[in-house]
């Protein structure tokens, strides 16, 4: 691990950054960036890269390399376009896929920003070999979007983390459904910090959740605004593995952030935003794709070890699951006694521990 301005490095890029830059297209695009990740059952790595054309609308299409880093393979035309006759959200575009595998489904799930008239929407695709794909559609409303699957259901029920926004900020919740296109139990599991925060009133899911023994280990990305702009930074938490709502740890500081000129400078400058990972065959190595400042691809590569050994000594208790949800999202005006009797004469009942 090497030190830089005295802090830990726990994501180092790679040297032949950006791996995938639009001049490696086959077609006429204009910017590839914020790719899926996932390894396929032969350990080819595939990228699924949310390609920009000049319209200024994206699509996704995929890229296949052996070691994950160069030698890639890209699809001749677009794999996954905007189909736009049968979902209009999808009418401006489809951008930043997450995949997940799910094994009882023998298929890989993608949860994808669906850009319509409404705005941007979470809608899930499923496919086994990603030349084909069956979309389940919009299952997210306007406006929201950062969403992953979790690989296996809880509770019987499939798990969707989605970033919806509100003027209460734009907060991680987690979603239920039997079926995957019917979805409830909705439940806040990560707030943005207020205030000088890092992660101040926005943050969203990065890449899916990674699964350690420690718990899942949530990578999320946090929006710092700027007078010069936006600057995209990571920050990493950890939920309890059964209780995948329950937050357990979350790091003070962000952990990776733009740097790289190749980071620093593009059509969107200061953001460094990763969708997927893969673990090497040593079950600890994680290598992080990462879209660099809305233009390419670049790869970052760290140690699970590491990372949640920094975790723990950066533990910042009172932003996990000790927090004052009412604290943070502002305070609850009660209403006056005289106009809304209380339907609890003998005193409100016990709040529930979130
Ligand atoms: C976010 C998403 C990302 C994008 C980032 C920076 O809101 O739309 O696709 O990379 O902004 O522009």
């Amino acid at each position: 691990m090497t030190a830089h301005k005295g802090y830990e490095t726990l994501f180092h890029r790679h040297e032949k950054n950006p791996i995938l830059t639009a001049v490696d297209w086959p077609y006429p695009v204009h910017t590839v960036f914020n790719p899926g990740a996932t390894r396929l059952a032969d350990g080819t790595t595939l990228l699924l890269c949310r390609v920009e054309d000049r319209r200024g609308h994206s699509h996704l299409c995929a890229a296949r390399s052996a070691n994950g880093i160069d030698g890639w393979v890209i699809d001749k035309e677009p794999t996954l376009l905007p189909d736009p006759e049968n979902h209009p959200e999808e009418l401006w575009g489809i951008e930043d896929p997450r995949i997940t595998y799910v094994e009882e489904l023998g298929k890989y799930a993608i949860a994808y920003t669906a850009f319509g008239k409404a705005g941007p929407g979470v809608a899930l695709a499923l496919t086994s070999d990603f030349r084909t794909f069956e979309r389940i559609g919009l299952v997210m409303q306007a406006d929201d979007k950062d969403a992953a699957l979790l690989p296996r259901r809880f509770g019987g029920n499939f798990v969707l983390l989605h970033r919806p926004t509100t003027d209460k900020g734009s907060h991680v919740w987690m979603s239920m459904s039997p079926d995957l296109h019917n979805w409830g139990n909705h439940k806040l599991i990560l707030l943005a910090r207020r205030g000088s925060w890092w992660d101040a009133n926005k943050i969203g899911l990065s890449p899916p959740l990674i699964e350690t023994p420690q718990g899942w280990l949530m990578l999320y990305h946090g929006v710092r605004q700027t007078a010069a702009g936006c600057l995209y930074r990571l920050g990493v938490a950890l939920f309890a593995t059964d209780e995948p709502d329950r937050c357990i740890a979350r790091g003070d500081s962000w952990i990776f952030g733009p740097e790289a000129s190749y980071e620093q400078k593009g059509d969107v400058g200061g953001v460094a935003f990763p969708c997927g990972t893969t673990l090497g065959a040593d079950g600890d190595t994680i290598h992080m794709y990462y879209g660099a400042a809305d233009t390419s691809v670049g790869l970052a590569t760290g140690s699970l070890r590491h990372i949640l050994g920094w975790l723990a000594r950066h533990d910042s208790p009172e932003d996990a699951p000790r927090w004052n949800t009412a604290s943070v999202l502002g305070p609850t005006i009660p209403p006056p006694p005289e106009t809304q009797p209380s339907p609890h004469p003998e005193g409100p009942p016990a709040a529930t521990p979130h």
